[in-house]
């Protein structure tokens, strides 16, 4: 079992105390390349949400990643530019900022709200990296310069277009597929994919579309080999995924239930699960992402990087999180060309044949933004400045 990187051995403050001169949101739609199906909604397009900060001279970009409607958590767009607009932004705007844990601890008196809170931290450890000049991974201690990915297919309107995808993205080299399911779109799935390519790593994932009373039925996904059910019960459940868990071979991973460290926490006592997808969005930034990182891998629990159809901005703190040790199974982090034709990255995020993908090395991020293309995609940018 490895260590837990000690804290102070991660790198999270300036190199002096930040006085931000400004916090913007701007909001820009991005279409898919093909729709997104889960069991609680169909998307086309993206309304991407990016985060910036400013000081010393320097700019930090984060993502939110919170949908436009309330249907993965209670956050939406709307909500987030509200709260950073009326406490959050208030918050970092007084008084010189020294380092993460000082981000995290202003902003965490303000009850939930964890997209909004991670797009600023988000934006921080970009401006942290800009100015030590060192990226996101060294400051966090991550030591793997690749990191292994997978995809997330959604629901298809047949098997065969869904079979199709299946088979184009092995050939792009993905090490783990993942398919989306509701019920009336699962078991005959899996088992015409598991068919096909018998020994691949798969996974479903239901987004809580399933109750305790499914037991029965879920248990028929037990013959497939599946690497892991992802969150079939309700978004906010740990004890009966524990009960569920019992009565299951198949390991269950949790997403929507786990919201910080002490959810985690409670998911491990209870064995609510036997992995975890840790998303930065969904847990209110690095802090929290780091914490539960941390706990399990001392708790031997396997982790991997979720993923919400992020920009490049959001897939590239991606990458730098899942070079933690503990990221021990693929990411949903796919390339830039599997959600939009032009990302607002350069160069975009690319997949070797290998199913890896490398973790910028240079400042912060460690990509480019294609600023042209931000601007001519922008619906709107609000910027706040101290007022007082
Ligand atoms: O970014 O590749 C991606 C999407 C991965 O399936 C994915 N995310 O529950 O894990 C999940 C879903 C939530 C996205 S809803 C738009
Ligand atoms: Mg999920």
């Amino acid at each position: 079992m490895h260590t837990p990187l000690p804290t102070s051995a991660r790198q999270l403050a300036a190199p002096a105390p930040v006085a931000l001169t400004g916090v913007a949101v701007r909001l820009l739609r991005l279409r898919l390349v093909r729709p997104f199906e889960t069991s609680f909604d169909r998307i086309d397009s993206r309304l991407i949400m990016l985060t910036r900060l400013e000081g010393e001279g320097v700019q930090g970009w984060g993502e939110i990643v919170a949908l436009e409607e309330p249907l993965f958590s209670y956050e939406t767009v709307d909500t987030a530019r509200q709260i950073i607009k009326r406490h959050l932004a208030p918050a970092l705007l007084r008084g010189p900022v020294t380092t993460l844990d000082d981000v995290a601890s202003r902003l965490r008196r303000f009850r939930g709200h964890p997209m909004a809170k991670a797009g600023l931290e988000l934006a921080w450890m970009d401006l942290v990296g800009r100015l030590r000049q060192e990226p996101i991974t060294t400051l966090i201690g991550g030591p793997r310069p690749r990191v292994n990915v997978g995809v997330s297919l959604g629901i298809e309107p047949t098997r065969q277009a869904l079979l199709a995808l299946v088979d184009q993205h092995l050939a792009l080299g993905y090490q783990r597929i993942k398919l989306k399911i509701k019920p009336g779109w699962d078991v005959d799935v899996v088992d015409a994919v598991r068919q096909r390519h018998p020994s691949i790593l798969l996974s479903v994932d239901a987004n809580a579309a399933y109750t305790l009373g499914d037991a029965a039925h879920l248990r028929k996904l037990d013959p497939f080999n599946l690497l892991m059910i992802e969150q079939p019960l309700g978004h906010n459940d740990l004890v009966d995924h524990a009960r569920l868990q019992q009565q299951l071979a198949t390991p269950l991973c949790l997403d929507e239930s786990i919201v910080d460290v002490h959810s985690a926490g409670q998911a491990l006592q209870l064995e609510s699960c036997r992995m975890i997808n840790i998303k930065i969005g969904r847990v209110g930034g690095y802090s929290e992402a780091l914490a539960i990182h941390d706990l399990c891998l001392a708790a031997g629990i396997p982790v991997w990087c979720g993923g919400m159809l992020e920009s490049g901005i959001g897939r590239a703190h991606n990458l730098a999180l899942a070079s933690l040790p503990g990221f021990t199974l693929p990411g949903d982090i796919s390339a830039s060309a599997r959600y939009f034709t032009r990302d607002i990255i350069v160069p975009p995020v690319e997949v070797a044949s290998d199913g890896t993908v490398a973790v910028p090395t240079r400042p912060g991020l460690g990509l480019d933004l294609d600023l042209d293309y931000m601007t001519q995609e922008t619906v709107e940018i609000e910027r706040f400045e101290q007022t007082t």
